[in-house]
């Protein structure tokens, strides 16, 4: 089983900006959990950033045929992006949407996801460990 983690707008900052928010743990931190978690699980991951909406929405189309769960945390676009959830509907990989915090106990403007109609799920608001249970529910996506 390969899993394409991929990172949206602004969590590059992770550990470096606002810790009182989002923690002092690293994105190169997380994925090392990430990857830890994966071997023991013997699937593969492949971890990705960007700021950039259309990126994203370019790797999302890619994924089909080359992997078979897509984890995304959109952040900022999460709230925002038509394009990124025309893009989870119509590649049909199956995609479970992530958030370090909880979104429904942030500000109003967080409370709404474009995307978690087109996703299998979400896991939200166990700040890095969001990620690691994120790799069990990849493996387990089709089980119902
Ligand atoms: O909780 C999450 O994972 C979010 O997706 C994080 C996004 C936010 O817009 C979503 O509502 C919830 C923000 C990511 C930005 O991360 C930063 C890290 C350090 C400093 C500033 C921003």
């Amino acid at each position: 089983m390969k899993i394409l983690f991929l990172n949206g707008p602004n969590l590059n900052l992770l550990g470096q900006r606002e810790p009182e928010v989002y923690g002092r743990t690293t994105l190169a931190d997380i994925e090392a959990k990430v990857r830890a978690r994966a071997r023991k699980l013997k699937v593969t991951v492949e971890f990705r950033q960007s700021n950039l909406e259309g990126e994203l929405v370019a790797w999302i189309q890619q994924a089909r045929r080359k992997f078979d769960v897509i984890v995304l945390n959109a952040a900022a676009y999460t709230h925002t992006s038509v394009a990124l959830r025309d893009a989870i509907a119509a590649v049909g990989v199956p995609t479970i949407e992530i958030h370090l915090s909880n979104i429904h106990a942030r500000e109003k403007f967080r409370h709404k996801s474009l995307i978690a109609p087109v996703c299998r799920g979400q896991i939200l608001g166990f700040g890095v460990n969001s990620y690691v249970l994120a790799v069990e529910a990849a493996v387990n996506v089709n089980e119902r």
